[in-house]
């Protein structure tokens, strides 16, 4: 499997609103132990700029127009996230950059884990270290 945009199952309509989902293991690779949200930020912001060693995540825009850049060591895809319906799975050992687009865009994530500062790697050349190595091919 591959870090990748996907479409959330979504019920409802124009008249009465909206309902997108997606439920663990089933839609997403793992088991969700925490979610944390991001909100407030300036637009041209640039968050990000760390891998992790173990998590997984899932982060969706419910409201505004983020862009997450993802780099594995060997190439950078850019996904736009500008409908509640996206989500992106983000897999352990990417290193991801995330644009603010738009005034009051809000990024959320599902994690496969408790916060850990030991599991992120926020140095670049440390980070490409890890990807030459092979750490996440294991
Ligand atoms: C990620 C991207 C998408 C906590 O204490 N608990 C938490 O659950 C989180 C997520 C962060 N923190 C602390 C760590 C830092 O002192 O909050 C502060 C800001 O975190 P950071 O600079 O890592 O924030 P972002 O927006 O650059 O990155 C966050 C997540 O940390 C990261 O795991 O993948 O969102």
């Amino acid at each position: 499997m591959k870090s990748a945009v996907f479409k959330n199952k979504t019920i409802g309509g124009h008249q009465s609103g909206f309902l997108s989902f997606f439920e663990s293991e089933k839609d997403i690779p793992f088991s969700i132990r925490r979610i944390y949200y991001t909100y407030g930020v300036p637009v041209g912001t640039k968050r990000g700029m760390h891998a992790h060693k173990k998590l997984q995540q899932v982060l969706w825009c419910p409201h505004g127009e983020i862009e997450v850049i993802l780099d594995d060591g060997n190439e950078k895809k850019s996904y736009l996230l500008d409908s509640p319906e996206k989500a992106l799975l983000v897999l352990r050992g990417y290193w991801h950059d995330m644009y603010w687009r738009k005034e009051g865009s809000v990024l959320c994530v599902a994690a496969s884990d408790y916060y850990d500062e030991a599991d992120y790697i926020r140095d670049y050349d440390e980070f490409l270290r890890y990807a030459q190595e092979g750490y996440w091919d294991k």
